[in-house]
């Protein structure tokens, strides 16, 4: 995995870039957020790119000056990570242009295994739920159909009577949760309709940045989806299957959340990305998320009886900072 550290001088506007790998450009044009001169940067995360060497272009579109320090608006790259490590590389862009990079000339590991997680060689998640202890960070639940009755693992099940059920990092308000970053969640699941592993907004506030990892429908097809709340104030989605993925074996399933790009992955492997509707956390404006396991009986009306289920066997959360 390719990580770029940027920020920016903003003056009248902020600082618009791309970045360019082996002479593909990824992703559209990005407007940095973070300050420079505050110690702060954006972390922009490429998944896919292994090990090297590769060329890196950081292209600042537009400059701006105003004719003294404190009206210039510049772009910094504050760092090139390859797989975590450090190719000690910055630049100030400093007028509108192209600063290329050479990286990864002592190589890297791309994305890999790392027990449960796909994280690149030397990255540590920052929260791993094991269900060793019940069921651990996923303390917020309910309904009569949540299983913890073996150590490790976390099962909601559908119930003979219909009621919802389900476990999940409590929704406390925008700054709880977890913000930008690679969440993953290790489970299995049978059944049609109901079962569910997502992300939920921190506010508990819905319509609004939902983003669900698993979901199955009716014919069996995994899919996850990203909804968000549209302009008069409903709620509007749009899903990406996980084709060729069957639920009923335990698969690691994870979503890259970075600043206007989602992309999702099956065991490390990517399967779709999008730059389409994505939410911001709430260091970036917007609202963290908050993960849930759970059973929602209203989609499987005419399946009840207990079996449609979901065990998870491991949930983990990374920012994606590099070295932590
Ligand atoms: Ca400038």
């Amino acid at each position: 995995m390719l990580t770029v550290r940027i920020s920016q001088d903003a003056w009248q506007g902020s600082a618009q870039y791309t970045i360019t790998v082996d002479g593909t450009q990824i992703g559209g044009v990005r407007t940095a957020n973070a300050s420079h001169s505050a110690g702060k940067y954006d972390t922009i995360s490429i998944p896919g790119i292994g090990a090297g060497p590769h060329k890196v272009a950081v292209k600042f579109l537009n400059d701006a000056w105003g004719g003294t320090a404190a009206t210039d608006r510049n772009l910094y790259v504050d760092g090139i990570y390859l797989d975590g490590v450090s190719q000690g590389v910055s630049a100030k862009l400093s007028t509108t242009g192209t600063r290329d990079f050479s990286i990864g000339t002592s190589g890297g590991q791309g994305v890999a295994y790392v027990g449960e997680q796909i994280l690149p060689a030397g990255w540590k998640p920052d929260v791993v739920e094991s269900f060793n202890s019940g069921k651990g960070i996923f303390s917020h639940s309910w309904g009569p159909g949540v299983d913890t009755s073996v150590k490790g693992q976390l099962t909601i099940r559908s119930t003979w009577d219909d009621k919802d059920s389900g476990a999940m990092v409590k929704p406390a308000g925008a700054e709880k949760g977890f913000g930008y970053g690679l969440y993953s969640f290790t489970v299995k699941a049978e059944g049609h309709i109901g079962p569910y592993a997502l992300l939920w907004p921190s506010t508990d506030k819905w319509p609004g940045p939902e983003l669900d990892v698993l979901e199955i429908l009716s014919n069996g097809q995994p899919y996850s989806t990203v909804h968000w709340k549209n302009a008069s104030g409903g709620d509007s989605y749009r899903s990406n299957m996980w084709n060729g993925v069957d639920e009923t074996q335990k698969h690691t399933y994870s979503l890259l959340w970075e600043h206007g790009r989602l992309t999702g992955f099956v065991d490390g492997k990517q399967m779709w990305t999008t730059t389409s509707n994505v939410p911001k956390d709430y260091a970036h404006g917007g609202e963290n998320l908050a993960p849930s396991l759970g059973m929602q009986t209203r989609w499987n009306n005419g399946e009840l009886g207990g079996k449609n289920w979901i065990t998870a066997y491991e949930f983990s959360y990374a920012d994606m900072n590099p070295l932590g």
